[in-house]
């Protein structure tokens, strides 16, 4: 996980650790890394930010002695990376629905994403998790109506961790199923509805035409998009393009345990600054963890 960008650092921590050093002697050792972070989905911002800071940081400076100086480096690099991500941790996310859930039941959550990036999956593992952890009753809307096979995995996922579905034909009116899904959490007094929808590819104008009437007439309490790590740089753009078309309320990052680049999730926040509510880590119901500065840090420094 997150292989190369800690090699990355630990490459530019050994380089700037010698001796004191200018800005142009800087300049010249870390010119090199912009493209190196740009490889692993840094984006080019972000790359340029994170060298500046360095330099800034290290132009002209003696440590003093005793102080170890690849510590004094990394410091500096884990103080700007969680600066970077800070601003779109949310760790009160849980808490925030909990209260939710007290004064309005259900709270809806709509999932969307591109196809393939891990939104069923994520939705059981959410579900696993609010219904076990947080002790909330769970209703999945099975709105993708569209997938073959789509419906049975959402089923046997369900089955497994034991929450009811609700699901119409093939081919029906994703809003119809998550209508009646609201209808069955209502009458029930269930906490929590997700909408599992169809894979869409971002640029289809109709499609996301079909997320915003599912929007418009369930009005979800939070509509979160799911992007895939492995996806680098374009997760970027699909943000952009959920967020303009229908709005975004937060990521969850999947398949984070399967990239071994690791500047994806800097990229999110530096440049879409929606909070990233959750990344998943493996193929697990219990492999979804609350992001925060903190998490991403300890798996690069430690
Ligand atoms: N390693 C790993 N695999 C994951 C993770 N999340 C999802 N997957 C895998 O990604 C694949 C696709 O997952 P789905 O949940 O079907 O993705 P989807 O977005 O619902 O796909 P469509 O409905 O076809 O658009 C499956 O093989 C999952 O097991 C994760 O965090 N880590
Ligand atoms: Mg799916």
């Amino acid at each position: 996980m997150l292989s190369k960008l800690k090699n990355i650092l630990t490459s530019i921590v050994d380089a700037v650790s010698t001796k004191t050093l200018s800005r142009s002697e800087l300049e010249e050792i870390l010119n090199d890394y912009l493209y190196k972070f740009v490889e692993i989905d840094v984006a080019y911002d972000v790359a340029e930010d994170i060298i500046e800071t360095l330099i800034r940081e290290l132009e002209g400076v003696k440590v003093k002695r005793g102080v170890n100086v690849k510590q004094y480096v990394y410091d500096i690099l884990k103080k700007k990376i969680t600066s970077l991500l800070l601003s779109v941790e949310r760790v009160s996310f849980e808490n925030e629905i909990l209260s939710r859930v007290r004064k309005q039941k259900p709270v809806i959550m709509m999932i969307m994403g591109i196809n393939g990036v891990g939104k069923t999956t994520t939705i059981a593992k959410v579900a696993y998790r609010y219904t076990r952890k947080l002790k909330l009753r769970v209703v999945i809307s099975a709105s993708d109506t569209f997938r073959a096979g789509a419906q049975e995995q959402l089923e046997k996922h369900a089955r497994n961790i034991n929450v009811p579905i609700v699901k119409h034909r093939y081919g029906s009116d994703p809003a119809a199923v998550a209508y009646d899904t609201v209808m069955y959490a209502k009458t029930r007094g269930f906490h929590i509805v997700i909408i599992d929808t169809a894979g869409r590819m971002h640029t289809d104008i109709d499609l996301m035409d079909e997320l915003r009437k599912i929007s418009r007439v369930i009005k979800p309490h939070y509509k979160i998009l799911i992007v895939d790590a492995l996806t680098g740089n374009d997760a970027i753009e699909q943000a952009k393009a959920f967020e303009k078309a229908v709005g975004v309320d937060g990521l969850i990052v999947t398949k984070v345990d399967a990239d071994v680049k690791g500047g994806v999730i800097i990229s999110l926040a530096y440049e879409v600054k929606k909070p990233i509510l959750y990344v998943g880590t493996g193929q697990k119901y219990e492999d979804l963890e609350v992001f925060t500065s903190n998490w991403f840090i300890n798996k690069l420094f430690t």
